[in-house]
């Protein structure tokens, strides 16, 4: 058994259908956050996302890996953001190191306990491009994580909007990154988005395998696949609806995802919250 300090998912990870993840489209990411001009940004106005490869370098992705495998392994005794599978619960205590990296499900709130993790999300070149697809605002980071899906057990993350679980007032712009450290492929569980469906705003969801969407209103829906190599990110509009079906596969697919809003919004609208994207909601995260 695991220590009682450790975070273990509560439940083991249903099943979905596959027909949930129906694949309409393979997303072509820009090459290099130099190629965010303004007509990739009137995309991802329309679009609601813009994939980008080599928005890291290698020794940048090198590094990140590097931050997450300390933390999880405790390199910092005051870190306490690691989350594992709750399918490897019986065995975690017999776990080696890197046995114990892959009954992971997520890492969190860690930007202020590695300095690696922590250079990618204040400062770098990745904010810069936050700041154009805001609009020029100042973007300010209220969320880290580090999204693992181990080979074999990795879970879904079900369809949702992220502001479904945020408490901004509704038009504050809010940009997620999603940053691949491992190739990201249909297979190990790479994100599928709906192209232009955050402009039909918030959608209510509901507690079911996850604070998410309805399954019958994805269900055969032609969705866009965001494959992305190492070091690619992802950007994204709090409302775009996405998700990321389980790795069965043998790879693993870890990913850094990290929250900005503009400097000064504050996240005081929680009844707001719950009367656009549903009651059920009242405590949830991500
Ligand atoms: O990386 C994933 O599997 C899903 C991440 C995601 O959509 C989220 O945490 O909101």
């Amino acid at each position: 058994m695991a220590e009682a300090s450790t975070l273990i998912e509560q439940a083991v990870a249903e099943e979905h259908a596959p027909e949930l993840y129906t694949l309409g489209a393979v997303a072509t990411p820009l090459n290099g956050l130099g190629a965010l001009d303004d007509a990739a940004v009137a995309r991802y106005r329309a679009d609601g996302f813009l994939a980008v490869a080599n928005a890291l370098s290698p020794e940048e992705v090198e590094a990140a890996r590097a931050g997450l495998t300390a933390l999880t392994l405790g390199a910092n005794p005051d870190f306490k953001g690691v989350l594992f599978e709750a399918a490897a619960r019986e065995r975690l205590s017999d776990l080696s190191g890197p046995e114990r990296e892959l009954a992971v499900r997520k890492l969190f709130s860690f930007v202020n306990f590695d300095a690696r993790l922590g250079r990618l999300a204040n400062g770098h070149a990745l904010q810069a491009a936050a700041s154009k697809l805001m609009g020029g605002a100042e973007p300010k980071l209220f969320q880290d994580m580090a999204l693992v899906k181990p080979p074999k057990i990795g879970r879904e993350k079900p369809w949702h909007q992220d502001c479904a679980y945020f408490n901004f007032a509704q038009g504050t712009p809010v940009v997620g990154i999603w940053i691949a450290l491992d190739e990201a492929t249909i297979e190990n569980g790479c994100m599928f988005v709906l192209p232009g469906a955050h402009r039909d705003g918030p959608r209510i969801h509901w507690k079911r395998r996850d604070w998410q969407l309805c399954d019958r209103e994805m269900l055969c829906v032609p969705a866009t696949a965001v494959p992305l190599p190492p070091g690619g990110a992802l950007f994204f509009d709090g409302l775009l609806p996405h998700g990321t079906p389980v790795n069965k596969s043998g790879k693993r697919r870890r990913a850094l995802q990290y929250h900005y809003a503009p400097a000064g919004a504050v996240q005081d609208a929680k009844e707001e919250r719950l009367k656009l994207f549903g009651s059920e909601g009242k405590d949830v995260t991500c």
